[in-house]
């Protein structure tokens, strides 16, 4: 559902395809600036962007403000300074979170002919536009804001920081040269783009480096690249955690399979995988904790401890895979009622798992004369396949909506 709010911009839903030239009513330039906890920094920003868009393209350009629902109510702020400045548009995203699918979120909205990007912290040399934009108009696809070209550099970095946005350049340059190898500052978060280069992809950026995306995406032939330093912050905080150099990680992988490994998560989430099997290793601590209580604590009968500890793990693994394996799918079906449907499919998926695994057993065991242990191993994999994959598309399955 398009989230319409009044002199808000509608958040696009569903891909992330931006509209091509001929579909948007077009001005000439559209900047988009993501925020998130920017209170500090965004009236001072709206101002010294707008001074300098009103000389270089007066009237003929959009300001576009893309924030994540900040709990500083930067989008707030923003929203009052509207009537200010009429080239300014504000979204306010509630469903989705990231700085790459924010940016990619405000040019599906946009009009520009021109598409651009900035960080919302005053890190980002304002005057530095002029550059970019004059860099498009002569022609280029690409113009990018480079701390590693002439007229380039960073304030006031430690050593260590120098290291890590080194070290991270190289191995982007070992997994996937063809796209980190284009610029000199792949990690560039400042530049422009001419929208037709970047309208016949669907994009599919992952974390902090929409850059990344653009290049290995887009059809990108003429780059410039434009000096700038980066500037100390000087109000709010960074955002930066260790989860965006493992989206940074995963993000390369993704570009240099060019496609394919996207055409295999579609089929096989190997993540979803990954948390499925986990969940799964919990339920055999639960069983068997559970079983010696029954049986030595309580003094139950070996079957029917075994039976119920087996019944306490399945609740187990469903409750994590409700809340976290499949998270995302369970908040798509709401309400009491829809839980206790995938409980009890889930239930039945594992009985059926149950009887898989002995028939594997048995047939390894007796026809192809595998020994017992190694076979039991080798049902347990197959059934863990194959439970995973059953369960994403009975229990937990999601009618997309592309
Ligand atoms: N909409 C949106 N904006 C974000 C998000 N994360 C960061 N931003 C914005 O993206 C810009 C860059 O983020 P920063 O945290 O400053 O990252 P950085 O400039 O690479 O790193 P620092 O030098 O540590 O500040 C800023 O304008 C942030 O407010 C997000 O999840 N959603
Ligand atoms: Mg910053």
């Amino acid at each position: 559902m398009p989230t319409l709010t009044l002199d808000l911009l509608a958040v696009p839903v569903g891909v992330l395809q931006i509209p091509s030239v001929e579909q948007v009513d077009t001005v000439l330039l559209s900047l988009v600036v993501p925020t998130y906890n920017e209170v500090g920094n965004v009236v001072l920003l709206v101002e010294k962007l707008t001074g300098l868009l009103d000389r270089i393209c007066p009237n003929d350009y959009e300001l576009i403000i893309v924030d994540d629902d900040s709990p500083d109510q930067t989008w707030e702020i923003a929203r009052s300074l509207l009537c200010e400045y009429p080239n300014l548009r504000v979204m306010r995203r509630t469903a989705e979170r990231g700085l790459s699918t924010a940016v990619i979120r405000g040019w599906q909205a946009s009009r520009g002919r021109l598409l651009g990007v900035i960080d919302g912290d005053l890190q980002h040399p304002p005057e530095v536009l002029e550059k970019l934009f004059g860099e498009l108009v002569s022609g280029s696809d690409l113009a990018v804001a480079s701390r590693h070209v002439v007229g380039g550099g960073i304030s006031e970095w430690s050593v260590f920081r120098r290291m890590t946005s080194r070290g991270a350049q190289i191995l982007g340059l070992m997994i996937a040269p063809q796209v980190v190898g284009r610029v000199s500052d792949p990690m560039s978060g400042y530049f422009m783009v001419r929208r037709s280069s970047v309208t016949n992809q669907i994009l599919n950026p992952q974390g902090y480096k929409i850059l990344l995306e653009i290049l290995g995406r887009g059809e990108i032939e003429h780059i410039s690249e434009v000096g700038y330093v980066f500037q100390e912050r000087q109000d709010g905080e960074s955002k930066v955690t260790w989860r965006q150099y493992v989206e940074y990680l995963q993000h390369l992988v993704r570009l240099r399979s060019d496609g394919r490994l996207e055409k295999f998560q579609e089929q096989f989430p190997i993540g979803r995988f990954l948390k499925f099997g986990a969940v799964g290793f919990s339920g055999v601590f639960v069983d068997l904790g559970v079983f010696w209580m029954l049986s030595n604590g309580l003094g139950l009968a070996a079957v029917t401890a075994t039976i119920l500890s087996a019944e306490v793990a399945v609740l187990n693994n469903f409750i994590w895979n409700d809340r976290w394996t499949f998270g995302d799918r369970s908040i798509q079906q709401p309400g009491r009622r829809s839980m206790v449907r995938r409980f009890l499919k889930f239930n039945v998926l594992c009985l059926v798992g149950i009887v898989l695994q002995g028939t594997l057993v048995g047939l390894m065991s007796k026809v192809a004369d595998v020994p017992a242990i190694g076979a039991k191993l080798l049902a347990i994999a197959l059934v863990m396949l194959w439970n995973f994959w059953i369960n994403l598309k009975l229990s937990w399955r999601v009618t997309d909506t592309k």
